[in-house]
C-alpha cells in the first residue's frame, strides 16, 4: 500500500535538485535556505520607504548576511496588489548602486528581483546571481535570453495577471494544477532560451493572483510542486492573507504567522523560504528541518 507519508518525504534527499552559482553551491538536499527581502522602493507593503536610501539598503544588506541569510533578494518596484509599474531607468537607479556595493562587500550570492531583462542583466554585470522574476520570465520576452547568455539561475513564479489587476477575483479550475501548468510553461520558456534544467527554481506566487483560500491550499498541497523535479521557494512573508486569517492589519505584526507558515512550507517541500525576518526565518528553517530530517526509528 502507497504511504503518502513516505511519497512527500522521498524527494527530500535528491542531489540532483542541488543548484550552483558563482561561487556558491545550494545542497537543497541537505537543508533549507533562507532569502533575505531587501525592497529598495518606496512603496512596498511592508518595508517600503525603509530601505530607499541607498546606504540605508546596503546597511540592511549587510545585517541580513550577519543573521545568516543565504541570498540576498533586491527588488526595486513593488509588485504589492495595485501597484504601478516603475520605468527602468527608476528600478535600475534604486537596484543597481546597491548590488554594486554588496557584491564587494559580502559573498552572499545575490538575487534580483526584477521583471525587467534589462536591469536584470545590470545586476548581473555589478554581481547578482539569480533572477528572480515574478512573471515566471512572461512579461519581458527578453529575460530567458539574458538569464541563458549569462549561466545564471532563475527563480520562476507563478502570478495570474498583473500586480495591478491580479486581486480582482481571481479565478482557478483547480489551484494547484492550474499553477503547476502555467509553471510548467515558464520551464518552457527558460529552457527554449537555453536556461540549463539545473539553474531552474520554481515559486507558486503565494499572494500574487490568489484569494486567502487559494493560498491556504497552496501550502496545504505545496509537496505537488515536487512533480516539476525542481527546488521550490516560497513567500508567505507578513503577506495579507497572514492579516486576514489572523485579523492582523499591520504587517508587521505577521510574523508568528510567518513563522507558521514558513514551517509548515518547509515540512510539504519547500527548499527556499524568502522572508523579510531573516534572524527568526534562519531558526524556522533549521527546527523545520531537524524534525523533517530525523531519522525516523
Ligand atoms: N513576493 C514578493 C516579491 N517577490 N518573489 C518570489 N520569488 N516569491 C514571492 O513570494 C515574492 C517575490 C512580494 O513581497 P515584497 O517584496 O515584500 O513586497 P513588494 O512586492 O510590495 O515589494
Amino acid at each position: 500500500m502507497r504511504n503518502p507519508s513516505r511519497r512527500k518525504r522521498s524527494s527530500q534527499n535528491r542531489p540532483d535538485l542541488d543548484i550552483s552559482v558563482k561561487g556558491f553551491h545550494f545542497a537543497f538536499s541537505l537543508r533549507t535556505y533562507v532569502m533575505g527581502v531587501l525592497n529598495t522602493t518606496p512603496d512596498s507593503f511592508s518595508d517600503g520607504g525603509k530601505y530607499y536610501d541607498t546606504e540605508k539598503a546596503i546597511t540592511r544588506a549587510l545585517e541580513m548576511a550577519r543573521e545568516g541569510a543565504d541570498i540576498i533578494d533586491i527588488g526595486g518596484e513593488s509588485t504589492r496588489p495595485a501597484a504601478y509599474d516603475v520605468s527602468e531607468d527608476e528600478e535600475m537607479r534604486r537596484v543597481i548602486a546597491v548590488v554594486r556595493a554588496i557584491s564587494k562587500k559580502i559573498e552572499v550570492p545575490i538575487s534580483i528581483d526584477t521583471r525587467k531583462a534589462a536591469v536584470a542583466e545590470s545586476a548581473i554585470k555589478e554581481g547578482a546571481s539569480i533572477i528572480n522574476d515574478v512573471s515566471g520570465m512572461k512579461h519581458d520576452p527578453n529575460m530567458a535570453k539574458v538569464a541563458a547568455r549569462n549561466n545564471v539561475a532563475v527563480i520562476l513564479m507563478h502570478m495570474k495577471g498583473t500586480p495591478r489587476d491580479m486581486q480582482s477575483s481571481p479565478r482557478y479550475r483547480d489551484v494547484v494544477a492550474d499553477i503547476i501548468k502555467s509553471l510548467k510553461e515558464s520551464i518552457g520558456i527558460a529552457r527554449h532560451a537555453g536556461v540549463k534544467e539545473k539553474k531552474i527554481i520554481i515559486d507558486p506566487g503565494i499572494g500574487f493572483g490568489k484569494t486567502v483560500e487559494h493560498n491556504l491550499e497552496i501550502l496545504n498541497r505545496l509537496d505537488e510542486f515536487k512533480a516539476l523535479g525542481r527546488p521550490i521557494c516560497v513567500g508567505t512573508s507578513r503577506k495579507s492573507f497572514i492579516g486576514k486569517v489572523l485579523n492582523l492589519k499591520d504587517p508587521n505584526d505577521r510574523l508568528a504567522g510567518t513563522i507558521a507558515t514558513s514551517a509548515i512550507s518547509v515540512m510539504n517541500g519547500a527548499n527556499i523560504l524568502r522572508v523579510h525576518d531573516v534572524r527568526q526565518g534562519c531558526s524556522t528553517a533549521a527546527m523545520a528541518d531537524s524534525i523533517l530530517r530525523i531519522k525516523r526509528s
